[in-house]
């Protein structure tokens, strides 16, 4: 119908506003790309990784046996250490410097790039450089964690194996200048290896040795190795579970779901399908506070005058979205 066109329209519009705003759209899904035909390249095992991530996850679980042992204060330090390190994922290196979906004053970079070291998820310019190719070219040969090669691959089989070509090919391709830019980004990858050492190990595992005479060793494995291992792991689920599991609101013809348990620990980066599908939004949802504490971190950085400019899709486009290319769900939850 007319109407429906003019809406559609309106969508088009607010979409390229919103995208074109930012200084660049290397987050929006080409659909030009096309698989090369033929076998898939062999697999390539990376054994250091291996053996290193099975060592993570047995320290991961010989923690837990420690949790009855350890004291209050601890435990507490522990989550406080989650929470920043996550905060640097999905508020720094997501939100901020993949989707350009705010604009960050210097104190509040430096505040991120810090907790982003703590997270230990590959630099900033390496975490975007891989984020970006997974939405333009989303579940294809040249998305990193590719979720159609299936959930073991897409939560961490990504990081065993050589990338295929493609991934590479294709991000070579992609516009960094802004990332290049960002001298606090720059500075972190020339420092990278000992910003994590003393970030993620060193600082979560010293505090409560020496603040509260904790013992060495329930230190090191609760809020360094175990604290470390829950971080990774709700962030892989992004890349696993909320590409598999849950509701398709926004657009059905894609496979990235609403998934609420998964933002419950990736604090707000499970609605999947919505992000996807408006990746420029800083809320990566239409709920705000809802089960999303990155979104009420962004909003009182920018009441503290340390963050500005977030970008927001209006409830009429998602409105409109919905009716265009959603499943109907929203209409029963
Ligand atoms: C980790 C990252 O866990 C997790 C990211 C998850 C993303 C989630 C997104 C979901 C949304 C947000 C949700 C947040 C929720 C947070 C909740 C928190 C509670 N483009 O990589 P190499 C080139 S990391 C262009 O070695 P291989 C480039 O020249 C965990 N070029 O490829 C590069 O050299 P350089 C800890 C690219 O040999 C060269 O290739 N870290 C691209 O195939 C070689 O690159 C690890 O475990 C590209 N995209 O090896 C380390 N990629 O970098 C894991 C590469 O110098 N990584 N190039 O420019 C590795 O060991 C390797 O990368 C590998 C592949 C073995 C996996
Ligand atoms: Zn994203
Ligand atoms: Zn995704």
């Amino acid at each position: 119908t007319k109407n429906g066109n003019a809406v559609v329209e309106k969508d088009l519009l607010n979409h390229e506003d919103l995208a074109g705003d930012r200084g660049m759209v290397d987050d929006i899904f080409d659909e030009t790309y096309q698989e090369k035909e033929g076998p898939k390249p062999p697999l390539r095992y990376v054994w250091r990784n291996i053996i290193l991530m099975s060592l993570l996850h047995l320290g991961a679980l010989f923690a837990l046996t420690l949790i009855p042992s350890a004291k209050i204060q601890t435990l507490a330090w522990a989550v406080l250490c989650f929470l920043v390190s996550a905060l640097g994922i999905t508020a720094g290196s997501h939100r901020l410097w993949s989707h350009r979906s705010y604009k960050a004053t210097l104190p509040l970079r430096i505040f991120l790039t810090i907790a982003n070291s703590m997270a230990f998820q590959n630099d900033i310019y390496e975490w975007v450089r891989d984020h970006r190719v997974h939405h333009k070219f989303s579940e294809t040969d040249a998305d990193p964690h590719n979720a159609m090669r299936g959930f073991f691959f897409s939560h961490i089989g990504w990081l065993l194996v050589r990338k295929h070509p493609d991934v590479i090919e294709k991000g070579q391709k992609l516009d960094l200048s802004d990332i290049k830019a960002d001298k606090v980004v720059m500075f972190q990858r020339r420092y990278y290896k000992p910003s994590v050492v003393l970030l993620c190990f060193t600082l979560p595992a010293v505090v409560p040795w020496y603040f509260w005479d904790e013992s060495i060793i329930i230190s090191f494995f609760i809020p360094a190795i175990l604290r470390y291992t829950l971080g990774l792991n709700a962030t892989w689920l992004v890349n696993s579970a909320a590409h598999m599991f849950g509701n398709r609101p926004y657009d059905q013809n894609i496979n990235p779901r609403e998934n609420p348990l998964v933002s419950l620990g990736a604090l707000g980066e499970g609605f999947h399908n919505y992000h996807h599908t408006f990746p420029y939004d800083y809320s990566t949802s239409e709920f705000g506070w809802r089960f999303n504490l990155t979104t009420a971190f962004i909003d009182l950085m920018c009441f503290l005058g340390l963050a500005s400019d977030r970008k927001k899709v209006s409830k009429e486009v998602i409105l409109a979205r919905k009716m265009r290319t959603g499943d109907g769900s929203h209409k029963s939850g």
